[in-house]
């Protein structure tokens, strides 16, 4: 039987989430590669949006938003716990303040008016919030990673990245160390290993 095809591109935060969540779930699928500037053809025919995730099921559904593929993967796996309210808003607002402040805190020439602070200040009502979740639990919810967890830190790490010696001595203790043992878990390791690009 053929495999579930992933279009996925490895820097992606959004296709890196959708990675850890089928791992975890322990579906199998066959990961294509794909050069954002030259899309697959038949990635476009099924999802002419052209963003990557894009799951496409050997019956023929597709699946092309990073959280849905998500909640495919939760149906066949807990993934240590559910979507409930608290996660979902979360998760949220990760993909729409944060998401916002993180592009324009990496590339502040993009936006007119503000400073590259400004944007790190607005990003830190969110890390804030995280940071006081981390005083409860060592994942965001839980004792051990969970939907939640999965769905933010790949865009907690590249904003983590646009300036290391600042986010090292930030006041966010928690969560630089919630940041590190995701990034080096072998979960993530293993969704990172580089793949060649698809060819079709
Ligand atoms: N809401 C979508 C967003 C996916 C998205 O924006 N992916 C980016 C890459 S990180 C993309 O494919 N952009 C299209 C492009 O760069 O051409 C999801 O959650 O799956």
């Amino acid at each position: 039987m053929s495999l579930p095809i992933l279009y996925s591109y490895r820097r992606c935060p959004y296709a890196m989430r959708a990675r850890m969540a089928l791992k975890l779930a322990e579906i199998q699928v066959e990961i294509r590669e794909v050069s954002l500037k030259n899309k697959p053809k038949h990635m476009l025919q099924v999802s002419p949006k052209g963003t990557v995730p894009v799951l496409v099921l050997p019956e023929g559904k597709v699946i092309d938003e990073s959280l849905d593929i998500i909640l495919f993967a939760l149906q066949k796996h807990a993934l240590g716990g559910s979507l409930d309210a608290a996660a979902g808003a979360l998760i949220g607002k990760n993909d729409g303040s944060f998401k916002y402040a993180l592009d324009a805190y990496k590339y502040p020439e993009k936006v007119q008016g503000r400073t590259q602070t400004q944007h790190r200040t607005e990003a830190e009502v969110f890390l804030q919030e995280l940071e006081t979740l981390l005083n409860h639990n060592i994942y965001l919810f839980n004792a051990a990673p969970g939907l939640a967890d999965i769905a933010i830190f790949p865009f907690v790490r590249p904003f983590a990245a646009v300036d290391a010696a600042w986010w090292e001595t930030s006041p966010y203790p928690k969560l630089c160390a919630w940041l590190k043992k995701l990034v080096e878990s072998s979960l993530f390791i293993s969704v990172m290993e580089k793949q060649p690009t698809y060819v079709e």
